[in-house]
C-alpha cells in the first residue's frame, strides 16, 4: 500500500498510496471533458483552511500522547512523546490535501503520463534484469511479476520518487489536520498511522535519518504507509531486515505480500478486459460525470458473452471474450459512454485495496499489460485533446519557462505552478480558461 496517494508518483499522483481511507475520500472524480476548475477551497472552519499554528500542533501531539491507550498495537505514552515531540508540522501536507480536494484531473491526462512509452520501456528493463528475483516472488506470493513491477513504476517511477517529507512529520501533521471525532467507535486511521510511524522508530525498523516519503506518509520504493508496512513488511533479500527504502527485493515482496494478504489473486485472470457493450444495453451506462463500477452485478464471463458483450483482439478487431476458468467479472466504465468500457475481475479489487483509487488500478493494470507487450485501450476517451506524455510535459514546461514562468520546473509533472502558467498562456491566446493542456492545446499554445 500502499498508499494511497503515493504520490504518487510523486506528483502525478500526488498521492497515491495508501492513505487510503483517509485521503482517498478526497480524491477528485473528474470526468467530464475539461471544464473550468473548481478553486481549491476548504470549508471555512476546516482545519485545512489555514496553516496550523506551532502551539496548536504541539498541543495536538500532547493530546495524541494521551490517547496512546487506544492504539491498535501497544505504544507507551512516554515512548510516543519522546519520539513525537521531535516532529514538525509540515504545511505541504495541508497544501496537498487542498490540491486533492480542488484540482480536477482527467483519466486521459493521468494515463497518458503514467503509462507513457518511457515508463513501459523502463519497466521492461527492470523486469528483464531482475527476472529470477521477480519469478521467486511470483512463485511464493502468487502475484504476477508484471503487476509488481507496474506498481513499482506507478508508485515511485521505479525507485527515485519516494517523497521528501519526513514520515514522522507527515503522519503527525495528518493526524492533527484530520482528527477523528471523539465519538468514533472504530479505529482512527490517521492516528493509527502516526502511532505506527512512532513505533517503527521506537523499534528501529526504519533508519531515523532521512526517513522520508510522500505527504500522505507513504515511504519506500513501493510506498507503504507505516501501519501497512508494520504489518506486511517482508525481508526477501535475506539480510534480516525488511527494508523497502533501499532493497528492491524487499519492496517487491512486501507489495506482493500486501496483494496476497489483503486481496488475493486469481491466477491467469486479467485485471480488466476491454469490451464493447451491445447497443441496446448501452443506455444504462450513459456518462454521468462519475465512474460506473458495478461489483454487485458480477457474473460469470460466459454470461456476459451470452448477453452479447464482446472483446477486442490485439489488432483492435472484435473478438470473443475469454479467460481461464470463466471468472466472475463486472462492468467498470471510468467515464461512462462514450468512452472505454471494461469487465473487471476480483484482481481489480485486490489492487484497489492496495490503493483505493480506480484510476490507480487501471494505471497499474494498463502499465503491466504494456510492459508485457500488450495493447493500450482501443476505445478513445471522449476528448478532442488527448493527454501528454511526461516527455511532452517537460517540453511544454521548458517553453513555459522561456515565456517567463519562473516557478515552472521541467520535471514532467503537471503540478500547480505548471497549471497556473498554462492557464495564463491559454488566456493570452484567447482559449477557454482551463488549467490543463493536451496534445491539441500544446500545439496551439506553442505556435509562434
Ligand atoms: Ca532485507
Amino acid at each position: 500500500m500502499a498508499s494511497l496517494f503515493s504520490r504518487r508518483s510523486a506528483a502525478v499522483f500526488a498521492a497515491a498510496l495508501c492513505i487510503t481511507q483517509l485521503v482517498l475520500a478526497q480524491s477528485p472524480a473528474p470526468l467530464a471533458p475539461a471544464s473550468a476548475p473548481a478553486p481549491a477551497v476548504a470549508p471555512s472552519g476546516s482545519l485545512i483552511a489555514q496553516p496550523m499554528a506551532p502551539e496548536q500542533f504541539a498541543a495536538c501531539v500532547q493530546q495524541l500522547g494521551d490517547l496512546t491507550g487506544s492504539a491498535g498495537r501497544p505504544l507507551a505514552r512516554e515512548d510516543f512523546l519522546r519520539i513525537a515531540t521531535a516532529a514538525r508540522y509540515d504545511d505541504r501536507v495541508r497544501q496537498s490535501l487542498l490540491v486533492q480536494a480542488g484540482e480536477p484531473t482527467f483519466w486521459w491526462d493521468e494515463l497518458a503520463a503514467t503509462t507513457d512509452d518511457d515508463r513501459v520501456r523502463d519497466g521492461q528493463r527492470i523486469l528483464a534484469s531482475n527476472l529470477a528475483t521477480l519469478q521467486r516472488i511470483e512463485a511464493q506470493f502468487g502475484i504476477p511479476k508484471g503487476i509488481v513491477v507496474a506498481i513499482y513504476g506507478i508508485e515511485t517511477n521505479f525507485g527515485p520518487s519516494q517523497g521528501r517529507i519526513p514520515v514522522l512529520d507527515s503522519t503527525l501533521t495528518l493526524a492533527c489536520l484530520r482528527p477523528c471525532p471523539p465519538e468514533r467507535a472504530t479505529a482512527c486511521i490517521s492516528r493509527e498511522r502516526a502511532y505506527a510511524a512512532v513505533r517503527l522508530l521506537r523499534d528501529r525498523k526504519v533508519r531515523a535519518e532521512n526517513w522520508q516519503g510522500s505527504w500522505a506518509g507513504a515511504f519506500g520504493r513501493t510506498q507503504f504507509v507505516p501501519d501497512s508496512f508494520e504489518q506486511l513488511g517482508v525481508d526477501f533479500d535475506g539480510d534480516g531486515v525488511a527494508d523497502i527504502v533501499n532493497s528492491e527485493a524487499d519492496s517487491w515482496a512486501t507489495t506482493a505480500n500486501h496483494l496476497r494478504t489483503r486481496g488475493g489473486w486469481l491466477p491467469g485472470v486479467p485485471v480488466y478486459m476491454e469490451v464493447t457493450i451491445p447497443k441496446e444495453q448501452q443506455a444504462a451506462f450513459a456518462a454521468t460525470g462519475k465512474s460506473i463500477r458495478l461489483p454487485a452485478q458480477a457474473r460469470k464471463l460466459s454470461e456476459w458473452v451470452a448477453m452479447g458483450w464482446t472483446g477486442f483482439a490485439a489488432d483492435g478487431q472484435p473478438a470473443p471474450l475469454q479467460a481461464a476458468g470463466d471468472p466472475e467479472v463486472y462492468p467498470f466504465l471510468p467515464v461512462g459512454l462514450p468512452g472505454p468500457a471494461f469487465l473487471v475481475s476480483r484482481n481489480f479489487n485486490t489492487i484497489y485495496r492496495y490503493n483505493n483509487s480506480e484510476r490507480y488500478v487501471m494505471e497499474v493494470a494498463l502499465l503491466a499489460t504494456r510492459i508485457a507487450g500488450g495493447p493500450g485501450f482501443f476505445t478513445p476517451w471522449p476528448t478532442d485533446d488527448p493527454g501528454l506524455t511526461r516527455a511532452q510535459v517537460r517540453e511544454l514546461q521548458a517553453w513555459l519557462q522561456q515565456r517567463g514562468h519562473s516557478l515552472v520546473q521541467p520535471d514532467g509533472v503537471m503540478g500547480r505552478h505548471t497549471r497556473d502558467a498554462i492557464a495564463a498562456e491559454r488566456a493570452a491566446k484567447g482559449l477557454t480558461p482551463e488549467r490543463r493542456a493536451g496534445q491539441r492545446t500544446m500545439q496551439l499554445l506553442m505556435q509562434p
